[in-house]
């Protein structure tokens, strides 16, 4: 399927691509970031009688598929230029998790997510969804025979797109840790995954209670963080006796803040170092991540952070934000304190797509990652060239979550203008302006009135912003006309726009505009 998707990229653009292999250190090696690498790759761009011709020089398989993956990306973009490029990621681990509280992605949605984001080159998926009851609730149960086929297919699709995936157990709701029936559960489970080919396995803790339940744990473990460092370790060496090529990631129960706090310290310390560990950064959803606080967190757990990144996330308290605007704040040098960022998505699937795909651009090269850029390129990937100037339009307008408070500079530029044009007294430009606005905000409205799946998800955003284009509309009319209706009308738009509880950016700009037209 993606082979298909490369050959009819190369051929509709008149690319020819040939591919060398070459084992040498050149390509198994990256001198900046000290590390061996299977994701390297060179391209030498010439151009010969008006035909583009791309020479790779790659070591394998993974960097060749990523190769193709720049190239046609480049194509597409209209940026493919001669030289040479020498590629590889700053970020070792790269993904995305489904880790949210909500309505788990459908089985066709998981698998649209992983191949979209294999070709922006990330290499990691786990799979946690809070509500899958046999990730969390029903632990102990087997998966029935259906769900597991499911699974095992969405292992090997990530298996053909070079994607490492995580399956995640989080028995720590109800688990006796002191009981040995109970481990032997936890391993049947484990078993029965590794059975359809899972090698990557999640031990979430987090989001349960900080105290041990049963007294049999109170008196074998005293502390929680004992338990949980016994049962690390021997559901550790329990997966390495299956196949010592298994990978574990384990999410601590405190899983935020400096990393010095007792819990952690002591359980960093106490587990194996090729256990990697979750981290969310100071906060649950960290506005910012910095280095000196990942060089805090090594310090004191002798493990480098795999941060937790809750964004783009809106489940729980944020269940009326629409989070696509692009991933921002996470220091350009992270990659060489961490080991990789793993992004928490929404249940929305397809808007999760847009903030995800800027968070692989940042994680292949955070020296040189511009959000804007980004998040243009990430809007044309998952709407369309043809769509994407309208969808911008409305997106500006979802340009907020806890990251920031600012809204996007092109709409604030514009609002600004208008604001500058009224207070002068110079309304008839300030109409013009508004209006050529309007139009614009009009033709976002019949792209979100489709029934695209992405149109879907943010129904609950669009209503409300069908109902700001409505103020926009009669504000106009006031302006032109000061009639008591056409206050009316305002007033009325703006009162149904309040009774909306989701959020949408421009609740500021519209007070200022009243403020300015009515002294108000
Ligand atoms: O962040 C972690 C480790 N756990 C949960 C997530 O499952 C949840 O999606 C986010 C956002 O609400 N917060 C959590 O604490």
């Amino acid at each position: 399927m993606v082979k298909n998707f490369f050959t009819t990229v190369f051929e509709e653009n008149n690319v020819e691509i040939t591919v060398k292999n070459d084992k040498s250190k050149d390509l198994c090696y990256c001198e900046k970031t000290s590390r061996v690498t299977d994701e390297k790759y060179i391209l030498e761009v010439s151009e010969k009688n008006g035909k583009m011709s791309v020479d790779i020089v790659c070591s394998g398989d993974k960097s060749e598929f990523y190769a193709l993956c720049d190239i046609a990306h480049r194509v597409e973009n209209g940026v493919l230029c001669e030289g040479r490029f020498v590629c590889s990621p700053l970020f070792k681990t790269r993904g995305y998790i489904e880790g949210f509280y909500g309505v788990p992605w459908s089985h066709e949605k998981r698998k649209s997510v992983m191949l979209l984001m294999a070709k922006n080159r990330m290499n990691t998926v786990y799979y946690a969804p809070k509500d899958d009851d046999y990730h969390r609730e029903l632990w102990r149960d087997l998966y029935p025979e259906t769900d597991l086929l499911k699974l095992k297919e969405l292992v090997d699709l990530a298996k053909e797109n070079y994607m490492d995936f995580y399956w995640c157990i989080a028995p720590g709701l109800s688990m006796k840790y002191s009981d040995p029936a109970e481990f032997e559960t936890l391993l049947e489970k484990t078993k029965q995954l590794y059975s359809i080919g899972i090698r990557h396995f999640g031990l979430l803790l987090d989001d349960i209670d900080e105290e041990l339940a049963f007294e049999e744990d109170k008196a074998m473990y005293g502390e929680t963080v004992n338990a949980h460092i016994d049962l690390i370790e021997k559901y550790h060496n329990a997966i390495l006796a299956m196949d010592e090529n298994m990978k574990l990631t384990i999410c601590p129960t405190l899983y935020n803040g400096v990393g010095d706090e007792y819990y952690i310290s002591k359980l960093g310390q106490n587990i194996s170092p090729l256990i990697s560990i979750f981290w969310t950064g100071k906060d649950i959803c960290s506005r910012e991540l910095r280095s000196m606080d990942a060089i805090k967190f090594v310090e004191c757990t002798r493990h480098k952070p795999l941060y937790w990144d809750n964004y783009p996330v809106n489940d729980m308290s944020m269940f009326n934000e629409m989070h696509i605007s692009p991933i921002i704040n996470r220091d350009a040098d992270l990659w060489k304190y961490s080991e990789g960022i793993i992004s928490n998505c929404m249940e929305y699937a397809e808007c999760s797509k847009i903030p995800l795909i800027t968070f692989a651009d940042y994680l292949w090269d955070s020296e040189s990652y511009d959000p804007d850029t980004s998040w243009e390129n990430a809007i044309r990937q998952v709407v369309g060239k043809q769509d994407e100037k309208k969808f911008i339009v409305f997106a500006d307008h979802l340009y907020i979550s806890c990251l920031k408070d600012e809204p996007s500079k092109r709409m604030k530029k514009y609002f600004a203008e208008v604001m500058r044009l009224l207070k002068t007294g110079e309304t008839e430009k300030a109409i013009i302006l508004a209006e050529k606005y309007i139009a614009k905000m009009n033709e976002a409205c019949d792209y979100l009135r489709q029934d695209l799946p992405i149109c879907d998800e943010l129904r609950k955003w669009s209503e409300k912003f069908f109902v700001a284009c409505e103020i926009f509309e009669k504000l106009i009319a006031v302006l032109k006309n000061k009639t008591d209706e056409n206050i009316k009308a305002l007033y009325d738009a703006i009162d149904r726009y309040d009774s909306m509880p989701v959020k949408i950016a421009e609740e500021m700009n519209m007070k200022l505009f009243l403020g300015i037209m009515f002294g108000v």
